[in-house]
């Protein structure tokens, strides 16, 4: 019997990815009450009523993965291990997005698949072998009549967006070799905790996963996770490398560090989570004091990188164009429209020399290494970042 059980609750929250365009100003948003909770019986957290995947992932998505040099980099680097590791023949990828990962590798080695069709278009044009479809078994179907089995599947960001995982793990399992390998890479739940990224929940993160969470519904699908590899990108990722149970790879020891780890932490007790709840609601309290002072001494604030997680601060904060003027982006897809819920104006990104800005809110505070590499002369002038993470604070 499932026994799911509410922890957080963000709020009346919008897409997150839905950036308004200036007609759709006075028009009605859409709105979820955005509620997280854990299923006792499996370990696995997460959001408690899913979006259906076509309003979310359609035509008109605007995320893409390449915009990051640190996604960039992290794919490049992947691939390497991938090759070193285990020489795969071929590769599919779920979530392929605008080919970040798969342009590592040889066009006739890889299959994308990729259900926002506008973002598909930009991997196809470049000559990579994409499907415009949903992960599911009538796509799995689909590719092993088209194309035959593949021995390695990767997908980033991805599975964590599917409600179904028994229908996610049954259709790898129509696809992959018997000794194929599977790797998966999702934000950990363990540094969401630690770190207090409660915005690595809104409608497109149906899941944040944990290493017990996931071990526990590969178990029922016959899967078996061989290593874990802990990532910094995303404010901490975890890296799933998963064969097929009765393929006999040696387990590696990083599999029952981690495990201990999350059950030291108690991620397997509802207690650790009612506390995380209210370190969330107290980072509420504290962001908005914060926003509240600056204002009141007249200083100008700004966003940067407009992110599907800003989008849950924002509005469970309840911080709109009264305290930040605008947000830049590097996203073609998101300038010149207005951000989710509150509507502040996003714009093309441009230099933040020279503009009179005080504050910069790091929307996109997982790449901030990156930022604070590029934007070394804002903050030789005195530039200064507002995070919510670990704590809301001035850097
Ligand atoms: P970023 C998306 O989430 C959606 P978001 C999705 N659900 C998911 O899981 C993750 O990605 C992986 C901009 N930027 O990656 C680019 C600059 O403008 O944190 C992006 O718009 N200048 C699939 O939206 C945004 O920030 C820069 O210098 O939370 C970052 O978005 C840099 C580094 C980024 O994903």
């Amino acid at each position: 019997m499932k026994k799911y059980i509410n922890f957080l609750n963000l709020g009346a929250q919008p897409l997150a990815n839905n950036y308004l365009r200036k007609s759709q100003l006075n028009k009605k948003e859409i709105k979820y009450n955005l509620k997280v909770g854990i299923d006792m019986n499996t370990k696995l957290v997460s959001i408690n009523k899913p979006l259906s995947s076509r309003m979310m992932f359609n035509k008109d998505y605007p995320y893409r993965s390449s915009m990051s040099k640190t996604m960039v980099q992290s794919s490049k680097n992947l691939a390497k291990i991938i090759n070193k590791k285990f020489k795969p023949k071929k590769i599919l990828e779920i979530g392929s997005n605008d080919g970040c990962f798969i342009k590592n590798f040889p066009k006739n080695k890889t299959i994308g698949i990729e259900p926002c069709s506008n973002v598909e278009k930009i991997t196809k044009k470049k000559g990579f072998d994409t499907f415009p479809e949903y992960w599911n078994k009538k796509t799995a179907e689909k590719i092993l009549k088209k194309r035959g089995k593949v021995d390695l599947i990767y997908s980033a960001n991805t599975i964590s967006h599917i409600e179904n995982l028994d229908n996610v793990f049954k259709s790898i399992d129509i696809l992959l070799q018997k000794n194929g390998i599977l790797v998966l890479e999702d934000p950990s739940l363990l540094e969401c905790l630690k770190r207090n990224t409660y915005d690595q929940f809104y409608n497109e993160h149906i899941y944040v996963f944990s290493l017990i969470g996931i071990e526990n519904i590969l178990k029922k699908n016959n899967f078996e996770v061989f290593h874990v590899q802990n990532l910094k990108i995303h404010g901490g990722s975890n890296r799933y490398f998963i064969k097929k149970k009765d393929n006999f790879t040696k387990i590696h020891k990083s599999v029952k560090i981690n495990r201990l780890r999350e059950n030291r932490y108690g991620l397997h007790k509802l207690s650790c989570y009612r506390s995380f709840a209210k370190r969330v609601r107290n980072s509420k309290i504290k962001l908005k004091k914060l926003f509240k002072t600056i204002k009141s001494r007249k200083k100008k604030v700004i966003g940067y990188g407009v992110t599907a997680k800003s989008t849950t601060i924002l509005n469970y904060c309840k911080i709109g164009k009264k305290y930040i003027s605008y947000f830049v982006d590097t996203t073609f897809d998101k300038q010149n429209k207005f951000t989710p819920g509150t509507k502040i104006p996003i714009l093309r990104y441009d230099n933040l020399d020279n503009k009179k800005i005080d504050y910069v809110f790091l929307g996109a505070w997982n790449f901030k290494d990156e930022i604070f590499r590029k934007e070394k002369k804002f903050i030789k002038l005195g530039g200064k970042f507002i995070t919510h993470t670990p704590y809301p604070r001035i850097i």
